[in-house]
This record gives C-alpha cells, structure tokens and sequence, in this order.
C-alpha cells in the first residue's frame, strides 16, 4: 500500500513534469530513482512530440538490460527482442516498411559486447534508423558486472581484482563503422539529450547517440559526478564535417567531449534498394 501510494506520487510528479510529452508515457519505467535511462526516455518524448510523429509509426526496439526496458515505457510500437539483437531486428522492420520511425536503444552490454557483431552493419549500410546507445559501464540488470565500457581497474562482481581489459569506445566505433551522425551527450543534461535525439531520427541515414547514462545502484566509479568532472563539450569552432577530426577528438579521454561529431548524406540503404530495383527493371 506505501509503495502503491508512493508510486502514485511519483507519477504525478512525471507527468506534471513532462507536460505535453505525458501523451508519450506509457507504463511506468520501473528503473531505480536516478538511473540516467530517465533523461533520455524523456529526451525521447520530446523528440517525438516535437516531430509530430504519430504513435502509429514510431517502433522501439530493444535488446536485453534495464535499458531493453525501453519500449514498455513509451507509446507506439515496441520490440523488446533477444539480448544484442535490436539492431537485425530492426533493420527487418525498416526494410518491411520505410515509412516508420524506427529507434533502437539499448546498453553498453547490449550493443558493444554480445550484440557489437551488428553494430558495424547497420552503419556501414547507412539504415536509416536511430540508435541510441545508454552507457553506463556495467551490466546493470545483472547487478554490476564489468562491460566492454568499463575502464581498467574496476572491481566488479565478475573482476574482484580489478578490470584487466581495456574500454571500447562506442562514439569511436561507430564513426569508425561508418555511421553517418553521430552524437555524444550525458543524462545530466535533459535538453541537449533531447535535441541529439530529434536531430538524430531526423538524419536521413543510420544515426547514432552515444549517452553517457550513470547507473546509481551499482556503478560506484562512473558516476553523474566523475562524468560531470570529465565531460566538455566541443569547442565552438568545431565543425561536424570532418571524419579524421572527428575520431581525434572521440578518442580523448581528458577531456570527453559532447555533441555533434560528425554528419554526412549519402544515400541511404532504402535509397540504394530502390535504385538498383530500377536499374534491374530498366536491364
Ligand atoms: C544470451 C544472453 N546472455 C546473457 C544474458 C544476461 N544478461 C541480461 S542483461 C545483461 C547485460 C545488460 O547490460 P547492458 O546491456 O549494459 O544494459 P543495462 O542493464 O546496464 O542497461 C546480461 C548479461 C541474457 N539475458 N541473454
Ligand atoms: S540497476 Fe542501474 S541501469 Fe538498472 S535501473 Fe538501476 S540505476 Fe538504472
């Protein structure tokens, strides 16, 4: 009954926060008080609202981890497919119906470690879908075990010792891939989250948003406040057209910068299907 009645609280609080978005809202997220995943659930929102695009055509596809939570929470269609599957999932749905808005999302774990075999085909396909890739260095609904994110040293349920591997980049990696947007943004900063977003399915190509999404509950050394501590963002006289500065500047560690790292427009995979059914009608 407490928790009932705390629950009601908190809903109300979200909605009258979330204002116009609250059409958006689906169930209630279930993720512990705090968890970076928030931010850009409701970065989500906001782009959605600000799109107009309507509940019918918008899919959410996920994998596995709290982050896999992500299209109960949500209105539209939803996917909440095998652990690092989101992406062929999803790439079978846009091919099935370009119409549709279709955003992936999905963990560290998910989309670096068992699914990171798919990550580099969506992009170099240029897909033109949205990835949104929640960072928070650890396998959180397992409760805390090491990720291809976690830096060297960290002790963990699965590294009591220490992290002996070295971290994967994933702004890196999907520049590298061939990612034609590409976006690096922290959950302590709700408005620049949701504005990566909406650029991001606005981009006519495979999108990515790389979020940097503390967990609370088990993450003790990545944290809002060491992300805080590290982040800068790009300079002003930055400009996204540059694939090698690009990569320079994803692999700094000191300072991590946030932002828009790099578009381009190519034709995208839709775009390249219909010109080579053409070139068969026409032979
Ligand atoms: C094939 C398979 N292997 C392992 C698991 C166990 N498992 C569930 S979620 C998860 C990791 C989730 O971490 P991440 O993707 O970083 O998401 P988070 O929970 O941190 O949001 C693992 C290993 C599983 N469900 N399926
Ligand atoms: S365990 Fe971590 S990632 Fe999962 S909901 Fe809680 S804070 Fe978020």
């Amino acid at each position: 009954m407490k928790s009932q009645s705390k629950r009601s609280v908190l809903d109300g609080l979200a909605k009258a926060k979330a204002g116009k978005t609250k059409e958006w809202r689906d169930q209630l997220p279930t993720w512990c008080p705090g968890c970076g995943h928030f931010t850009v659930l409701h970065g989500l929102y906001e782009a959605v609202e600000k799109l107009k695009i309507p509940a019918k055509d918008l899919v959410v596809v996920s994998g596995i981890g709290c982050s896999g939570r992500f299209p109960f929470f949500i209105k539209g269609f939803g996917f909440h497919a095998l652990h690092g599957r989101a992406i062929p999932v999803a790439t079978g749905m846009k091919i099935a119906n370009p119409e549709l808005t279709v955003v992936v999302v999905g963990g560290d774990g998910d989309g670096i470690g068992i699914g990171g075999g798919h990550f580099p085909h969506g992009a170099r396909n240029n897909l033109d879908i949205t990835y949104i890739l929640l960072d928070n260095s650890i396998y959180g609904l397992t409760k805390g075990q090491v990720s291809p994110t976690s830096p060297m040293g960290m002790k963990s349920g699965t590294t009591p010792y220490g992290n002996i591997a070295r971290p994967l980049n994933p702004t890196t990696l999907a520049l590298t891939y061939g990612a034609t947007f590409v976006a690096r943004t922290f959950s302590r900063e709700r408005d620049k989250v949701a504005e990566a977003i909406r650029l991001a399915i606005e981009h006519k190509g495979f999108s990515f948003v790389h979020d940097l999404s503390p967990c609370v509950e088990f993450n003790k050394i990545i944290t809002y406040k060491s992300v805080f501590d590290g982040v800068t963002a790009l300079p002003d006289d930055y400009s996204p057209t540059d694939h090698t500065e690009a990569i320079k500047m994803s692999e700094s560690t000191d300072p991590i910068y946030l932002g828009l790292y790099y578009e381009e427009k190519i034709p995208t995979f839709d775009q390249n299907v219909q010109q080579v059914k053409d070139s068969v009608r026409e032979s």
